[in-house]
């Protein structure tokens, strides 16, 4: 084989490669947009307040749906029990960051413990990231932040709550919230495991489950 005819069938082979890679990204795109997170459905229902409500059922409920339309029925039914309470409620930060004192890719602060009814807003500093919910208390509803510049979530349902960025979740990128108690800290605990276990950078490898083990008793 000469050199002329070797890159030839290299420039064939490069374009057949990068023509595959373009057809799977489309696809994965068209398949993306299919797919419809509930919160974004329960987001709809509350486009007239400030707040959205949260209470997460987060994957672990989701699971044990059959559908997901059936998990975003419940969702609908569901009253927030912060309308009949009395008292102030009060709103946290959580802002989500390229770089922070305490490494790439965070939330700060990435513990918060908060009262039954208070909010956080999530502010995306550094854009690209998001907030989701991996595992929350039985009867919260689960809760997106869509790569919204701020989102107020409210809180009304106690215990632990474990959420990601969906783009960083590989680099730890996650965050918990407790909520008035840990009632749920052995969910919690498994639901960190499984999230490690896709951690890909050594480093950070154990972050989440340290960030659990330093705040939570
Ligand atoms: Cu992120």
């Amino acid at each position: 084989m000469t050199d002329q005819q070797f890159f030839r069938i290299f420039a064939i082979v490069s374009l057949i490669i990068v023509f595959i890679a373009i057809i799977i990204g489309i696809l994965s795109n068209i398949f993306a947009s299919y797919s419809v997170h509930p919160s974004e459905n329960y987001k709809s229902l509350n486009q007239e307040n400030e707040i959205t409500r949260t209470a997460p059922s987060g994957r672990v409920n989701l699971a044990s749906n059959p559908s997901i339309e059936q998990a975003v029925a419940v969702v609908e039914e569901r009253e927030s029990i912060c309308d009949s309470m009395e008292g102030e409620f009060t709103t946290h930060e959580v802002k989500m960051l390229n770089e922070s004192s305490s490494g790439a890719m965070v939330f700060e602060p990435s513990f918060i413990k908060i009262n039954t009814c208070d909010s956080i807003n999530f502010e995306m500093v550094d854009a690209g990231h998001n907030a989701e919910t991996v595992a929350a208390p039985n009867g919260s509803v689960p809760f997106n932040t869509m790569y919204e510049k701020t989102t107020v979530i409210q809180f009304d349902t106690n215990g632990l709550y474990l959420y990601q960025c969906a783009p960083h979740a590989m680099m730890a990128m996650a965050g918990i919230i407790e909520v008035a108690d840990s009632n749920n800290l052995d969910q919690i605990k498994t639901e960190i495991e499984n999230f490690e276990t896709n951690v890909m950078i050594p480093e950070v490898k154990s972050r989440i489950s340290d960030l659990l083990n330093n705040n939570v008793n």
